[in-house]
Order: structure tokens, then sequence, then C-alpha cells
């Protein structure tokens, strides 16, 4: 099936074909989940990325599920998806009008999942910056804990290839939020995450309405306020290869006023949390 999936997408993407091979020699020999887990692949022209990466990440356990959220992706991102999902059963596509932005991008992803009875729900970028051979460590971290983030600010995480502007940046945002929010957490920015269901039942994010980095830092905000634990696993972060950056530096100031504002009057949260751990 896997096999099948990287040959329809032989004509668009040879060069995701090519190291299609190599991925699954490399994928580690975790044991299979017994949850229903599903990652979520937000899109915005990602055609040279898409197809390998989905590929990967379904390789690392039988129980994984793939769902991209495309808004409508001038490079026909969402129609390699299609041309694939129709001969492999755990790729799924929505697809949107157009460029909704990261945040609604998510909760249409949480939705999608706790609709169909997803136990565990992923989020991360179609980018190859956030590795998939991390899933495995990250679902076992959901056996101990609601929440787990790909960490690159714990010991044995890092970023590859990063200008020194940008690790500036990324650092200073973390700084901020964690002490404005009141956080634990030590990457409170990132978006390879993990949520038990119950988790995304609880803490009401849809009633999150800003977008981008400020959608995650208000996230793990929500999760933490309503008393749920946090785990961290150390990654390395990886410089995209392919495809542009779709974040605008408008964001950077948005996500900042945000947080502040957040801080400065909480929004509503609900009172008590579910106890999720089995
Ligand atoms: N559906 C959807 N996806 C988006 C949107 N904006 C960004 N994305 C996707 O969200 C993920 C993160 O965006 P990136 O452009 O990689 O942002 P970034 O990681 O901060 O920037 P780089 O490090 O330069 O890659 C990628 O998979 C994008 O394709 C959007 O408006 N809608
Ligand atoms: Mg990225």
């Amino acid at each position: 099936m896997l096999l099948r999936l990287a040959l329809v997408s032989w004509d668009r993407t040879p060069a995701q074909f090519r190291r299609y091979g190599e991925v699954l020699q490399t994928v580690a020999a975790t044991p299979p989940t017994t949850k229903r887990v599903l990652v979520v692949l937000p899109t915005y022209n990602e055609a040279d990325n898409v197809i390998l990466l989905s590929g990967e990440v379904l390789a690392q356990d039988p129980a994984i599920h793939v769902l991209v959220v495309d808004d409508n992706s001038p490079d026909g991102t969402a129609e390699l998806v299609a041309a694939t999902a129709g001969d492999e059963s755990r790729l799924h596509l929505l697809r949107r009008p157009g460029k909704l932005g990261l945040g609604t991008a998510y909760l249409a992803g949480f939705r999608y999942g706790l609709e169909n009875g997803f136990d565990r729900i992923f989020t991360m970028d179609c980018d190859f910056s956030h590795n998939p051979k991390y899933l495995g460590r990250m679902l076992q971290a959901l056996d101990s804990h609601d929440m787990v983030i790909g960490s690159r600010y714990v010991p044995g995480g890092g970023i590859e290839n990063w200008p020194w502007h940008r690790r500036l940046l990324s650092a200073f945002a973390n700084f901020y939020a964690r002490t404005l929010l009141r956080l634990k957490v030590r990457d409170c920015t990132a978006g390879y995450r993990g949520y038990r269901r119950e988790v995304l039942e609880s803490v009401e994010p849809f009633q999150i309405r800003s977008s981008g980095y400020s959608f995650l830092e208000e996230m793990a905000w929500r999760v933490t306020r309503c008393g749920f634990s946090i785990g961290e696993i150390p990654i390395i972060f990886e410089q995209r290869k392919a495809g542009a950056s779709k974040i605008e530096s408008s964001e950077i100031y948005l996500a900042a006023w945000y947080v502040l504002a957040t801080a400065l009057h909480p929004p509503p949260l609900p009172h008590r949390k579910r106890d999720t751990l089995d």
C-alpha cells in the first residue's frame, strides 16, 4: 500500500519517490500502538514535500492516519494528495477554499480527529522541519502525559541550519510567552505536538481566535491552566529543505500582542480538568 502511495506520485515528484525506498528501510521498529492516531499536516504550497512526508509518517506505525488540511494551494498540493489517497486508505484530505491561516487549519484537524474517533491527535509542519522518526517516542509519552511537545529546548533537543537571527527570535519568543503566561514548558511555540483526545474535548480550543504562533502559545496556556500535564520529547528541528516559508513577519508582532492581551485579560476557561490518564 505504501509503495503504491509513492508510485502514484512518481510523475509529479520524482525526487520524493527516489528517497522513498530509503525511508522504508530506516523506520524504527517500535511496538505498534493500540490507539487510533491522527497526524494533521496543514499545507499551503507543499507539493515538494507532502507525498514523501505523508509516506514517512504512515510508515511509522500501522495505526497512524494522516489528514492533510490544504488551503487551495496554487501549486497543486491537494491534487497530489487526492490522487494518492485513492490508493492509501490512511491518507485523508480536507480542502478549504483559500488561505485561512494555520490556527484554523489546526482547528479543522482537531474537529476531524474528534468526529472520527481518533484517540491521539498530532500536528506537524509539512516541510520536514519536524522529523517523523520522533512520532513513536511522542506517542509513548502520551501514555503518561496529556499532551506532548517535540521540543527544541530540552536537553538533547536543538536546531539545525537556522541562521542566528531566527535562533534569537525563537529563543526570545519562548522567553516572552513563558514569562507572561507563566508557562513551565520550554518550547511553547513548537508546532510538533500530540494531544490525548480528552484534552481537546476539555480545553475548548475552538474558542481560540488567534492564528500561527500565538495559537500554539494559547493552546499550551489552556492545557496548563486546565490542569493537564505536558511532556517534552527532545527533537532536532531542521531547516526546511524544499518550498518556501509561509509565515509572514507581521505574524510575529501579532503573536507578541496576542500573548500580552492573553496575560492581561485571560479568556474564560472551563473549570475542571477531566481525568484522562488510563
Ligand atoms: N492550511 C494551511 N497551512 C498553512 C498556512 N500557513 C502555513 N501553513 C502550513 O503550516 C506549516 C508551517 O508553516 P511554515 O511556512 O513552515 O512556517 P515556519 O515553520 O514558521 O517557517 P519556516 O521555518 O521558514 O518553514 C507548513 O506545513 C505550511 O505549509 C495556512 O494558511 N493554511
Ligand atoms: Mg516550517
